[in-house]
């Protein structure tokens, strides 16, 4: 049963609190006017508001990890999802609200909401890139109430790929698939099943990411770099 929302202005603390054990954070709110398609809410009535809940650099890896060396069989195919879920879900239940998570279809807009609700612009690779952590980030789910929500998180106006001139992360793709300024994955996918690929970018992480100079201190770690990969390439 989910549990009635705390006032607005105190519901994110509450939400923020929470998911700090887990290295998640809260990333950004966005309300919905009335000519979005907003998501809707458990009770089928759309909703005002989503708060955006993601990872920082690796902040996310060793609760990840530990979750799952406790109890190594609860994962399924797709760990990271099943422990976003297990995690978000329970925070969404406690706080009345509805969660979301980025894999699950249909396809919730998040890039679409964290541009709106954190200023982000895209990289050539597809991925929101971030002044700081530059493409050291993801989302993990998004919380969805019925009230408006004040503004929280941080919020940019810089975007670092409008004055990166020589772009390394272009060239440093070995398969091309960045050359069109739009994410090739046909191409990306087939190097990757590769010799090339598999000791390349499977086994160290995407090459193009990596050549990026900004938020260079929040590199994923390797495990979870070769983790994400290999999820990449199925
Ligand atoms: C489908 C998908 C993919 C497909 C892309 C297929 C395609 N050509 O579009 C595949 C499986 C290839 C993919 C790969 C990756 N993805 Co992806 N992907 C998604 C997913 C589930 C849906 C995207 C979508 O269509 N949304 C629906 C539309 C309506 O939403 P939208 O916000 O308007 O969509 C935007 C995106 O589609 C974006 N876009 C368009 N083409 C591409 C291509 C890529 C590769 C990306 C990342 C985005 C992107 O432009 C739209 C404009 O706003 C999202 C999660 C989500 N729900 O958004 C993650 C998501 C976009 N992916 C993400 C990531 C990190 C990756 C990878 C880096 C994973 C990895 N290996 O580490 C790779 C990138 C490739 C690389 N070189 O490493 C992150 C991006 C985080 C960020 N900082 O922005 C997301 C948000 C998931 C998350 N949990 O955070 N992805
Ligand atoms: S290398 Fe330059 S263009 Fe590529 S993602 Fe980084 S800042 Fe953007
Ligand atoms: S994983 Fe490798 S092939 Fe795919 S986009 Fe990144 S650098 Fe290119």
């Amino acid at each position: 049963m989910t549990a009635p929302s705390a006032p607005a202005d105190t519901v994110l603390e509450i939400v923020r609190a929470a998911l700090e054990p887990h290295g998640l954070f809260l990333r950004g709110t966005l309300n919905f006017a009335s000519s979005d398609a907003a998501p809707l809410l458990a009770d089928g009535r759309p909703a005002a508001s989503v708060v955006l809940i993601g990872n920082i650099g690796g902040s996310l890896w060793q609760p990840f990890v530990r979750w799952r060396e406790e109890a190594p069989d609860r994962g399924g195919a797709d760990p990271l999802d099943t422990w976003s879920k297990a995690v978000i879900g329970e925070i969404a239940r406690a706080n009345g609200a509805t969660a979301y998570f980025p894999s699950d279809p249909p396809w919730q807009p998040f890039q679409q909401w964290a541009m709106r609700a954190e200023g982000l612009k895209a990289s050539p690779l597809g991925i929101l890139i971030h002044p700081r952590y530059g493409l050291w980030h993801g989302y993990r789910g998004a919380l969805a109430f019925a009230m408006a929500l004040p503004a929280d998180g941080e919020r940019t106006t810089a975007h670092p790929c409008d004055s990166c001139v020589e772009k390394p992360c272009i060239a440093a793709c070995p398969a091309g698939a960045l050359e069109r300024l739009q994410f090739d994955v046909g191409r990306c996918r087939s190097h990757l099943r590769t010799e090339a690929g598999r000791s390349g970018c499977l086994k160290r992480g995407c090459l193009a990411r990596d050549a990026c100079p900004v938020g260079r201190d929040y590199r994923y770690p390797r495990d979870q770099l070769h983790f994400h990969m290999a999820a990449l390439s199925l």
